[in-house]
C-alpha cells in the first residue's frame, strides 16, 4: 500500500482541497510553486502508462474544478505527471501535480 492510498484511507493526514467518490486533491507536502496540489485517483493505479483511460474522463472534470476553486483557471497553471523511473516518480500511485500562483519557469521541474 502507497503513503498515498493510507492518505485515502484516512491512515495519514492530509491538507486536503477537494474530494469526491473517486478523486481526492491535495496540498503537496514539499511545495515547488506557490500553489502546488496533487491530484489522484483513489484507487491505487501505479502511473500514468498503466492507468484505465476511462477515469481520465472524471479526473479531467475534477482538476479542473481544483483549479477552478483555487482561482487558478483564469491566470493560468501547470499539469504534471511523473511517470516511472526515468520520469522522476516516488511514489507509485499515480498523480497529478497541479502547479501555480506564479508564471513558471521550466526550472519549476
Ligand atoms: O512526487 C511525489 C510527491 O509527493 C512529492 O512532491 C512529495 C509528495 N508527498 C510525499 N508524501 C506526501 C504526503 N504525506 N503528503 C503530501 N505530499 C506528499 P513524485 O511525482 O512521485 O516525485
Amino acid at each position: 500500500m502507497t503513503i498515498f492510498s493510507k492518505i485515502v484511507s484516512g491512515e495519514i493526514p492530509c491538507n486536503k482541497v477537494l474530494e469526491n467518490e473517486d478523486f481526492l486533491a491535495f496540498h503537496d507536502i514539499n511545495p515547488k510553486a506557490p500553489v502546488h496540489i496533487l491530484i489522484i485517483p483513489k484507487i491505487e493505479y501505479t502511473c500514468f502508462q498503466e492507468v484505465d483511460p476511462k477515469i481520465m474522463v472524471g479526473l479531467t472534470e475534477f482538476t479542473q474544478k481544483v483549479a477552478k476553486l483555487l482561482g487558478l483557471d483564469e491566470r493560468g497553471y501547470r499539469l504534471i505527471t511523473n511517470n516511472g523511473s526515468d520520469g522522476g516518480q516516488e511514489v507509485l500511485h499515480l498523480h497529478f501535480h497541479l502547479l501555480g500562483g506564479a508564471k513558471l519557469s521550466w526550472s519549476h521541474l
